[in-house]
């Protein structure tokens, strides 16, 4: 046990995130290093060199002062960016292509549930009805991805690949092949407005909380093949005003919605997207952070950074993601 210890801060509550899961994974994976299952009441805080964390509190990473490197156990950094107290050493993120994979996967699958009507065609089989509707080809149907960022960009070529006309909006501009890209607030209506089905991967920051809102939905296509536009947000809760979403599926701004995140998790027993004909729901795992994967990840990325290479995926402070 002779290298610089590592602090694991885990809150989350799921399965996934389940604290002596990942403690046995990095025990495994950081051989002669201390690996600390945070609490523990008999640690010495100035011991602490590495911290790979999910969802700590506020205030919880100040605690360490010889802190060197931070590690997000997923990719979104939104609750860390929260955290004023958060120590100034670099914050490592995740951008792994088994993580990648996985969101690729969850995004496939709901653009094509929306464009082949299978919610729809669930309901009729409920009342044993025998009512075929026409199917478009992925031709017809023009999906937007807001964020082209590492989960954004791949979706996107996996889209055009069925043969989607995809376009993304993205903060700077970009050249992905097969894909229109669009960038920042001046360009947002041209997005909109040809967009059938509405992809978010964005990350959550002062600039993009409750983005996806009443207005937003309005500005997109309202004469394509699905007969309005569907929502599918897999980035963050606080990117969705709710209020809006519920009323824009009710008065037909928007014809469904697939909803990963939501603005309080877990979802409140009482919220009406449980029981919205028009939602699609799943409990925040579009894409689940690999406990196997992450933490080589994570150890690679500190011998990385104790042989003086350069840490990858380090959080820019000023954008926020
Ligand atoms: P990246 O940082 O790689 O990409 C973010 C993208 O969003 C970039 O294209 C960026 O633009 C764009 N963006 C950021 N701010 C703005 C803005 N104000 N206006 C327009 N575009 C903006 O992140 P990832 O692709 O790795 O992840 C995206 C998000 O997905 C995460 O932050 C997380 O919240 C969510 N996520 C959800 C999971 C789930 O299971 N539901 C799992 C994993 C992630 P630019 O390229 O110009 O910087
Ligand atoms: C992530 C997530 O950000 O799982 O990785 O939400």
């Amino acid at each position: 046990m002779n290298k610089a210890a590592l602090a694991l801060l885990i809150h989350g509550g799921t399965e996934n995130w389940s604290p002596q899961r990942w403690k046995s994974r990095f025990d495994n994976v950081c051989s002669n290093r201390r690996v600390v299952l945070l609490p523990d009441a008999g640690l010495d805080p100035t011991e602490i060199r590495y911290a790979a964390v999910w969802k700590p509190a506020p205030g919880e990473l100040a605690a360490f002062p010889n802190l060197r490197v931070i590690f997000n156990l997923g990719a979104g950094v939104d609750a860390l960016m929260a955290d004023r107290s958060l120590p100034k050493v670099p914050l490592v993120r995740v951008a792994v292509s088994d993580l990648t994979a996985r969101m690729t996967e969850y995004v496939v699958l709901h653009v094509l549930m929306h464009h082949r009507q299978e919610p729809y065609l669930r309901a009729s089989q409920r009342e044993k009805r025998w009512a075929p509707k026409y199917q478009w080809p992925a031709s017809a149907i023009s999906v937007g991805i807001m964020g082209l960022g590492t989960l954004g960009a791949h979706a996107a070529r996996a889209l055009t690949q069925l043969g989607f006309r995809v376009t993304g909006w993205s903060r700077s501009a970009k050249r992905i092949d097969g894909i229109e890209c669009f960038h920042g607030a001046a360009q947002l209506d041209a997005f909109l407005q040809q967009t059938d089905i509405l992809v978010s991967l964005l990350p959550l920051t002062p600039d993009t909380r409750h983005i996806l809102n009443r207005d937003l939905f309005a500005k997109l296509h309202r004469t394509g093949p699905l007969g309005a536009p569907v929502l599918i947000n897999a980035g963050r809760g606080g990117l969705q005003n709710e209020a809006d979403i519920l009323a824009c599926l009710d008065d037909g701004t928007l014809g469904g919605a697939s909803l990963d995140v939501y603005e309080t998790e877990p979802l409140p027993p009482d919220s009406r997207f449980w029981t919205h004909p028009k939602v699609v729901l799943t409990p925040h795992n579009a894409a689940d952070t690999d406990a196997d994967e992450i933490s080589k990840y994570v150890a690679r990325q500190i011998e990385r950074f104790e042989s003086g290479d350069a840490l990858e995926n380090v959080v820019d402070a000023t954008r926020g993601y």
